[in-house]
């Protein structure tokens, strides 16, 4: 690559490197993918200020070039909390039922995108590409665009695309898509959330497949592809054998001696099927008395997002499931369910998921979902566990040797951690190894890769706009 990468996100929040990074798999995502390449990441700094001033910060955190833009409190609110996390996360996630549809917030989410643009604009070169990610800043390259960049853009989705149907819900959809139109390629983590944006071109924007991956709609083209993420395979193996992680393996399985552990590490977030994940073990429990004492489920779920409603409503409603479950079923020496609001390192994570026997992965819809390749790369190769994962978590698709299963339904979670508790050796290594494989190919920097390699690939490909 000749020129810079420009990595555009919502939140620039560089991991320090010392092993306490933030949550959230976009963070380090972007972070491992600038690693490799000269470049600059741009976004939102975390702080709002009184009025917008456009004034750049820049510095270099964990060898990455920083370069953050405070945003006023209504940014924060309408773009942020409001149109971002209220209107397109549940909608995109097919939770019409908790969207709002909120002309504030709308216009809130172009005033974002314009301030960026305006902010970002006089940082690029000419021989620069710019990756913009996510679903805060699709319309960030009609920005660009209108004000004269005419280098290669490129965006990725890190959430689902979701059916055309469900996408129709949104008002002025049109709008949002077309605006697509302005990027040269757009990602999204799979095939299927990739066919699902066909489909809604084909449909709704008089739009036409030229060729795999060449779209035509609203008059114009645009190259897609689907890019699955991965994880940074190489610094989790040597996290894993870190001595912080190494203590925390101990400890986990200090206090789970005679007794296998169950754990699910996320977000707290309606998207994660965490209710469901409950009933799937209180089922379990109750259907097997006998191997009640043989279990423990560990569920850790740092809160996230706290100013929505949705999200305080379902911690009230996970902090009494997970009570009644221990009411039904402890004893004075003993209790199956522990439930953690806390943020742990990662190293620490690691050691965590090496002493579970069994990773418990059941969003109800995820755009790929970090955390089951991270179970799987913290496993003992010599006796690994068992990751139960998602149908609907877009790991699903290359995760296969998984035990995968419908998170809406806690009888087949139920069904899936007995057959995981009970499976022979054998059969788990065999699983491993065939999963292990993949999510050591496919990591973040195969990912970047594919992605900065076909972004430029398709140099050539901003062509006047072709009527159809
Ligand atoms: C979005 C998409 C897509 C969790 N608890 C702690 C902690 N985490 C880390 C995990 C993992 C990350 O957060 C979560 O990543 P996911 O991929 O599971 O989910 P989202 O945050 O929803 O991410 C998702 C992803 O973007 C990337 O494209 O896969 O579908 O929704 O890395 O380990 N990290 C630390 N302490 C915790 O307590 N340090």
């Amino acid at each position: 690559m000749s020129g810079r990468l420009i990595v555009v996100s919502n939140r620039v929040n560089p991991p320090s490197g010392d092993g306490e990074e933030s949550v959230g798999g976009l963070a380090m995502a972007l972070a491992a993918a600038l690693k490799e390449y000269s470049g600059i990441w741009f976004g939102w700094s975390g702080k709002t200020t009184e009025t917008f001033t456009g004034e750049l910060n820049v510095q270099k955190v964990g060898g990455v070039t920083a370069a953050t833009v405070d945003l006023e409190e209504i940014d924060l609110e309408e773009y942020y909390n409001g149109y971002a996390n209220k209107t397109l996360w549940p909608l995109f996630h097919y939770r019409n039922d908790l969207a709002a549809f909120d002309r504030a917030f709308d216009k809130g989410y172009m005033r974002v995108n314009c301030r960026f643009a305006e902010t970002l604009a006089p940082l690029i070169r000419p021989d620069d590409i710019v990756w913009v990610h996510d679903y805060h800043l699709i319309p960030l390259a009609k920005e660009l665009r209108a004000l004269g960049i005419k280098n290669r853009i490129g965006f990725f989705l890190h959430i689902p695309w979701p059916a055309h149907q469900v996408m129709v819900n949104l008002p002025r959809h049109r709008q949002l898509v077309e605006s697509m139109f302005d990027y040269d390629l757009v990602g999204f983590q799979t095939a299927e959330y990739q066919q699902a944006f066909e489909e809604y071109v084909l449909n709704e924007a008089e739009g036409a497949l030229v060729r795999p991956g060449l779209l035509m709609g609203f008059g114009r083209r645009l190259e897609v592809g689907a890019f699955p993420i991965g994880i940074d395979a190489a610094d989790f193996a040597r996290m894993k054998t870190s001595a912080r992680a190494r203590r925390m393996r101990d400890l986990m399985m200090a206090c789970t001696v005679f007794r296998h552990l169950i754990v699910g590490v996320d977000r707290l977030d309606y998207s994660k099927g965490l209710e469901e994940r409950f009933l799937g073990f209180e089922a379990f429990l109750q259907r097997n008395p006998d191997m009640r004492r043989e279990v423990l489920m560990l569920q850790i779920a740092p809160v996230s997002r706290e100013a929505v409603e949705a999200y305080q409503e379902i911690r009230g409603r996970l902090d009494a499931l997970s009570g009644r479950i221990n009411g039904e079923f402890a004893d004075v020496d003993w209790a199956p369910f522990r439930w953690v609001n806390r943020n742990y390192r990662r190293d620490e994570l690691a050691g965590i998921y090496a002493a579970a026997r069994v990773g418990l992965v059941t969003p109800l819809r995820d755009g790929m979902n970090l955390v089951a390749k991270e179970y799987v790369a913290a496993q003992d190769p010599d006796d690994p566990g068992v990751l139960i994962l998602s149908r609907f978590a877009g790991a699903a698709l290359q995760m296969q040797d998984a035990l995968l299963v419908n998170p809406n339904s806690p009888e087949e979670i139920a069904d899936a951690l007995k057959r995981a508790l009970a499976m022979e050796k054998a059969e788990r290594v065999r699983r491993w190894r065939a999963l292990f494989e993949t999510v050591s190919r496919e990591d973040v920097s195969a990912w970047r890769d594919a992605f900065v390699k076909a972004l430029e690939g398709n140099a050539e490909s901003r062509r006047p706009a072709l009527v159809v």
